[in-house]
C-alpha cells in the first residue's frame, strides 16, 4: 500500500488521468509489482477509490523518484475543491519538483471528455507544465500493445495535435493479461516510459504551481468578476427591459386613455354640435316663422293698406261724382234759369217792344238783377269750389294720417324683428365663448 504523502525526497514523477483510466495500474506496473496489487490501490468501482495522493519509490536508471498517484481529479464531474487542494498540497511537498506528469488516458478517440482532462491538468499545473506531460495510452489491445505503429495509426487529428504539442512524449500501459510482466513486450512498453522520465530535462517546480494557482486564482476571480458583471448586466437588460415593458404599458395605458379622451370629446362635440345645429334649426324655424307672420303682416298691412286706399279712392270718387252731379244739377238748373231767363227776357223784349219805357227800366233793373245773380252765383261757385278744396285737403290729410300711422306699425314691426335678431346674435356669440371657453379647459387639463 502506498503511503499517506509526509514528505516527498525525491524528484516526483505525477500520475494524473480521469477516474479509471489506469493510473494506480500503472503506477503498480512500474514499480514490478503485481498491477492489481501494489503499493497503488486499483479499483474498478469507481466509489471507492481512494480521494487522497499516494506515493512510493521508485529507481529508474539509478535515480529514485517518488511516484505520486493522484485521485480523478480532472473528471469534470468529480472534481472537488479538496481533492485540489490535496493535490496542490502533495506537489507542495515536492521539494525536489516534478520529473514528469504522466497523462494516464484510454486509448480510444480523442473525446470531448478527455480533452476536457487535459484542459483541467493544463489549467491546473500552467503552461509551462507541457514540457513535463508524458501521455500513457492504457486499455489497448493486444496488438496496439504489441506495435507502436498500430496504436499511433488509430489516432484521430486531435490526439496527433496533442501529441505532437508534448514533443513526441507518449507511451503505452502494457496489460498483464496480454503480456505477462516478465514478456519483452510488457518490459518494452514499461521501458519507453522510464525512458522518457529519464530524459526528461529539469523539473517542474512548486514555484511554477504556486505561480499557476495564483494565475488560476486570478483567472477565478476574473471568471467571477466577469459572470457577476455578465450577471449585472443580464439584471439591468432585465431590469430595462421590464423598464421599458413598464413604459410601453404606460404609453399605451397614456394612448388609451387619450383615444378615450379624444373619443368622449368627440362624442361630447357631436353631441354640442348636434345640439347647436337643432338649436339654430329652432332658431331659423322661429325666424323663418316671424318672417313668414312679418310677410303675412305686410301682406295683411298692404291688403289693409290697398283696401282703405281702394276705400278712400272710392269714397274721393264717389265724392267727385256726387259733387260732379250737384254740379251738373247746378249748371242744369243754372242753365234752366238762363233759358227762363231767355225766356222771360224773350218776353220781355216782346214786352219791351211794346213798353219801350218800361222795357229800359225793365232792362236795367233787369240787368242789375242779372248782375247781382251773376255775382251770386259767383260766389256760390267759389263757395263750392272752397268747400270741394276743403274736402278734398281733408280726405288727402286723412289718408296722408293713415298711411304714417301704417308706415309707424311697419318699423314698430321691423325694430321688433331687429331685436330679435340681436338676441339671436347675442345667443350664437355666448354659445361660441362658451364653447372656447371650454376648449381652453380642456387643453390645461391634458
Ligand atoms: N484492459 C485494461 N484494463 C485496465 C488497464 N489499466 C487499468 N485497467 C483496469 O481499469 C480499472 C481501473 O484501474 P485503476 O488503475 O484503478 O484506475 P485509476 O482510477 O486511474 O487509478 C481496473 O479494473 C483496472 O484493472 C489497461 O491497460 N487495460
Ligand atoms: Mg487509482
Amino acid at each position: 500500500m502506498s503511503r499517506i504523502i509526509d514528505d516527498v525526497s525525491y524528484p516526483a514523477v505525477l500520475l494524473v488521468g480521469k477516474t479509471g483510466a489506469g493510473k494506480s495500474t500503472l503506477g503498480n506496473l512500474l514499480l514490478a509489482q503485481p498491477y492489481d496489487n501494489g503499493p497503488f490501490q486499483v479499483s474498478a468501482d469507481m466509489e471507492s477509490v481512494t480521494q487522497e495522493c499516494g506515493t512510493a519509490k521508485i529507481s529508474i536508471d539509478g535515480v529514485i523518484y517518488n511516484i505520486i498517484d493522484t485521485p480523478g481529479i480532472f473528471d469534470t464531474q468529480l472534481v472537488t475543491d479538496k481533492i485540489l487542494e490535496e493535490i496542490a498540497k502533495t506537489i507542495k511537498k515536492c521539494k525536489y519538483g516534478i520529473k514528469a506528469i504522466l497523462f494516464v488516458l484510454e486509448a480510444k478517440r480523442f473525446s470531448a471528455e478527455q480533452r476536457g482532462v487535459l484542459e483541467g491538468i493544463r489549467n491546473f499545473f500552467g503552461e509551462g507544465a507541457t514540457n513535463y506531460i508524458i501521455a500513457i495510452f492504457s486499455h489497448a489491445t493486444k496488438a496496439q500493445i504489441y506495435d507502436r505503429d498500430i496504436m499511433r495509426k488509430a489516432w484521430n487529428q486531435p490526439v496527433c495535435s496533442f501529441i505532437e504539442d508534448i514533443e513526441n512524449r507518449w507511451g503505452i500501459s502494457p496489460n498483464s493479461d496480454y503480456f505477462p510482466p516478465d514478456d519483452p513486450t510488457h518490459q518494452a512498453r514499461l521501458g519507453e516510459i522510464k525512458a522518457f522520465i529519464s530524459s526528461m530535462r529539469g523539473v517542474y517546480t512548486t514555484e511554477q504551481l504556486e505561480k499557476s494557482i495564483q494565475e488560476q486564482e486570478k483567472a477565478r476571480r476574473q471568471k467571477e468578476e466577469e459572470e457577476e458583471r455578465k450577471k449585472q448586466e443580464h439584471e439591468e437588460k432585465l431590469k430595462e427591459i421590464a423598464r421599458k415593458e413598464a413604459e410601453e404599458a404606460h404609453k399605451r395605458k397614456v394612448e388609451q386613455m387619450e383615444r378615450e379622451r379624444k373619443a368622449k370629446q368627440e362624442y361630447e362635440e357631436n353631441l354640442r354640435r348636434k345640439q347647436q345645429q337643432e338649436a339654430e334649426e329652432r332658431q331659423r324655424q322661429m325666424v323663418e316663422k316671424l318672417k313668414q307672420e312679418e310677410r303675412e303682416r305686410k301682406i295683411q298691412e298692404e291688403n289693409l293698406r290697398r283696401k282703405q286706399q281702394q276705400e278712400a279712392e272710392e269714397q274721393y270718387r264717389r265724392k267727385l261724382e256726387q259733387m260732379r252731379r250737384e254740379q251738373e244739377r247746378e249748371e242744369e238748373l243754372r242753365r234752366q234759369r238762363e233759358r227762363e231767363w231767355e225766356l222771360r227776357r224773350q218776353r220781355e223784349r216782346e214786352q219791351e217792344l211794346r213798353r219801350q219805357r218800361e222795357r229800359e227800366e225793365e232792362l236795367r233793373r233787369q240787368r242789375a238783377r242779372e248782375e247781382e245773380l251773376r255775382k251770386q252765383r259767383e260766389r256760390e261757385e267759389n263757395l263750392r269750389r272752397e268747400r270741394e278744396r276743403q274736402e278734398q285737403q281733408r280726405l288727402q290729410e286723412m289718408y296722408r294720417r293713415q298711411r304714417e300711422e301704417a308706415e309707424r306699425e311697419r318699423m314698430r314691426r321691423m325694430e321688433e324683428l331687429q331685436r330679435e335678431q340681436e338676441r339671436l346674435r347675442r345667443f350664437q356669440e355666448e354659445r361660441r365663448r362658451q364653447e372656447e371657453r371650454r376648449h381652453d379647459d380642456d387643453c390645461r387639463i391634458l
